[in-house]
């Protein structure tokens, strides 16, 4: 049986990277029974029947996963923002961190379309984080040398909203690709989801997945991370935790809580930390959800 690895879905087409090929692959229907449909990135075992089609056999463990985007097997998560139109909101970008770090992906910020502002809103709220973050242009080419370094001996997957450039960031990295981009509407300041499917390339001495940039009203499909837990999801926290007043401190409202008091004296900053708040909220409504 030919072991490979999912590198585009289509249509419910799975294409598997083997050895020596590319198979085109439908999925087994039982998959969509237990609830594990393949990803792109994942390690399959595949078989062809007597006429050569392929089919999707078996999942291998998975190291992580995540729904948005849909992709396996992550080493390094790259979110993609602007501060230009389509200005991403820090929001956004918190999400995808936090569901990196609570899923054991390492996670790279980039900033893209410096030559079209000379903004460093999204820099100032992150220097606060252990978060590396780079500011690029598939324009110019600033930083895409620097990004190259971080992608190299990796599996990468891009996200981001719609028209923050990761296909032209991925055209600038390897030109050779030809990936279509399309424009951000003037009228809606948003961009168009020219990219339609998950793909994985080799770039930069590594694998990076393009992926269907998110829209502004997406809903993370993941369950929330447990509220106990979040906290864990926001690194530059973890100095602080352990030194409120109570142990059980939500850091939302507690008397002498270490947390706010970082926020207080600017060791955090106003906008991680009201992502921080707003994803809480999510959590423990959740779990009120689930119990009914
Ligand atoms: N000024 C400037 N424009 C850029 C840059 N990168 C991308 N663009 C433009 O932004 C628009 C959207 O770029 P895409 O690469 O299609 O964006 P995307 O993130 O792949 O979008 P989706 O596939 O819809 O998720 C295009 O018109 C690009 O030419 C940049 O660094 N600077
Ligand atoms: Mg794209
Ligand atoms: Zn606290």
């Amino acid at each position: 049986m030919p072991e490979g690895v999912i590198i585009k879905a289509l249509s419910g087409f799975y294409y598997v990277r083997t050895d020596s090929e590319t198979v085109e692959c439908r999925a087994r229907g039982r998959f969509r029974l237990d609830g594990t449909s393949p990803l792109v990135g994942d390690r399959v075992i595949i078989s062809l029947d007597a006429q050569g089609r392929g089919r999707v056999d078996k999942v291998l463990e998975r190291k992580n996963f995540f729904i948005r985007p849909a992709v396996a097997n992550i080493d390094l998560l790259v979110a993609v923002a602007s501060e230009v139109e389509p200005v991403t909101d820090p929001f956004l970008i918190d999400r995808v961190t936090t569901t990196a770090e609570h899923n054991g992906c390492e996670v790279l910020i980039c900033v893209n379309k410096s030559d079209a502002t000379t903004s460093h809103r999204l820099r100032d709220i992150y220097a606060a984080t252990p978060y590396m973050l780079i500011e690029t242009s598939a324009v110019t080419g600033e930083g895409i040398e620097c990004l190259a370094q971080y992608i190299k001996g990796k599996v990468c997957a891009f996200s981001g909203n719609s028209g923050v450039g990761k296909s032209s960031i991925l055209n600038a990295l390897e030109p050779e690709l030809r990936l279509k981009t399309g424009e951000v509407s003037e009228k809606l300041g948003r961009g168009k989801h020219t990219t339609r499917h998950v793909e994985i390339f080799p770039v930069a001495g590594g694998y990076c997945a393009d992926t269907p940039g998110f829209a502004s009203f997406d809903v993370e499909q993941m369950p929330p991370i447990p509220k106990d837990e979040l906290q864990f999801a926001f690194p530059e926290f973890e100095p602080y935790i352990g030194s409120c007043r109570f142990d059980d401190c939500a850091h939302i409202k507690e008397p002498d809580c270490a947390v706010r008091e970082a926020l207080a004296n600017g060791s955090i900053s106003v906008s991680r930390y009201e992502s921080y708040c707003r994803l809480y909220e999510i959590s423990a409504q959740y779990k009120d959800w689930a119990q009914k």
